[in-house]
């Protein structure tokens, strides 16, 4: 409560407001929030969206949350969903978003098929990545070609990158976790050139969701490692080498993990999910939720460990 209080009251809200899982108006499971702040000045939050009681991460669509104060929030709804894709029909996973010359950008990845858990090699499953473009930050959002930007047995957890210099760089983990990068075209709907392999210094767990941001001229690649812990990297250049600099927020209940992180209000914000019981569902389970945490750096530029609010 004390982080929810602190953010509540930086942010000129009261503390009795402040919610942590967000309070998004009903028992809405989000996972995989992708935090924007546009020229509004409002946060936005792209989220993955778990059906109730999920089993096998089987999702259908994203939703955009946002807010002025990040106490309340407004859900806009599904604001994309497979049934508008031609080319997928399942697995809504983890999206980001963009802005560029008066467009909203959303990427996503989607797929079809199933994954045969006794027999591998009777799975069907494939996932790649979409993109999919709106006038507005709260879309709706339409598939922009049609057809995967970018396709693999397994190409998951899309992160957009822009850069001071208006260059955007797409980056997301392939079939074997290893993560890759390309630089946008200008005109956000394919890439320049092929996607690299990215050089992570030696150090390569098993690893999803990449988020990347700048900060002091030294660009962070952020990852849940072993799908859970989040851990970082620096780099003086968005396409890396990276340097591996360690974890900054400890696993919880050995499940998955998503992040983004983002300035607002001169204070830095941790957005990632918890599994947790849902108080009011009859799901026995623990249930995915978007969930927020202030961020902090020591003066080398380097990220302090960051604690789970209390519910
Ligand atoms: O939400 C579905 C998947 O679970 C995401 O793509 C992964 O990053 C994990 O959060």
């Amino acid at each position: 409560k004390l982080k929810a209080s602190l953010l509540a009251l930086i942010l000129g809200a009261t503390a009795a407001q402040a919610q942590n899982p967000l309070d998004f108006g009903s028992d809405i499971k989000t996972a995989d929030p992708s935090a924007h702040v546009w020229e509004d000045g409002k946060m936005y939050l792209y989220t993955s969206h778990d059906e109730e009681c999920q089993e096998d991460f089987w999702m259908k669509n994203w939703h955009v949350f946002s807010s002025k104060d990040l106490v309340n929030w407004t859900d806009h709804g599904a604001v994309l969903s497979v049934d508008d894709l031609s080319w997928a029909d399942n697995y809504a996973w983890a999206p980001d978003a963009a802005y560029k010359n008066g467009k909203y950008y959303l990427v996503f990845p989607a797929g079809t098929g199933h994954k045969d858990r006794i027999n591998p090699e009777n799975s069907t499953k494939w996932m790649g990545i979409g993109i999919a473009v709106s006038d507005s930050p709260t879309g709706p959002f339409k598939d922009a070609i049609g057809k995967p930007l970018w396709r693999e047995p397994y190409a998951n957890d899309p992160a957009l990158f822009m850069d001071d210099d208006g260059k955007a760089y797409l980056y997301f983990h392939g079939t074997n976790f290893d993560y890759y990068v390309a630089e946008m075209a200008d005109d956000m709907l394919s890439i320049k050139g092929d996607f690299h392999k990215m050089d992570m210094g030696g150090y390569e767990p098993k690893m999803e969701g990449p988020w990347v941001f700048k900060r002091d001229d030294k660009y962070y690649f952020t990852m849940p490692e072993n799908n859970r812990e989040l851990a970082y990297y620096m780099s003086d250049s968005p396409k890396g080498p990276w340097e591996y600099k360690g974890v900054f927020m400890e696993q919880e209940n050995e499940s998955n993990n998503h992040h983004s992180i983002v300035e607002y209000k001169d204070e830095w914000l941790l957005f990632y999910h918890r599994w947790l019981k849902s108080p009011v569902s009859s799901c026995e389970k623990r249930q995915r939720y978007s969930t927020a945490e202030y961020l902090h750096f020591n003066a080398d530029g380097t990220i302090q460990k960051v604690e789970r609010t209390e519910q």
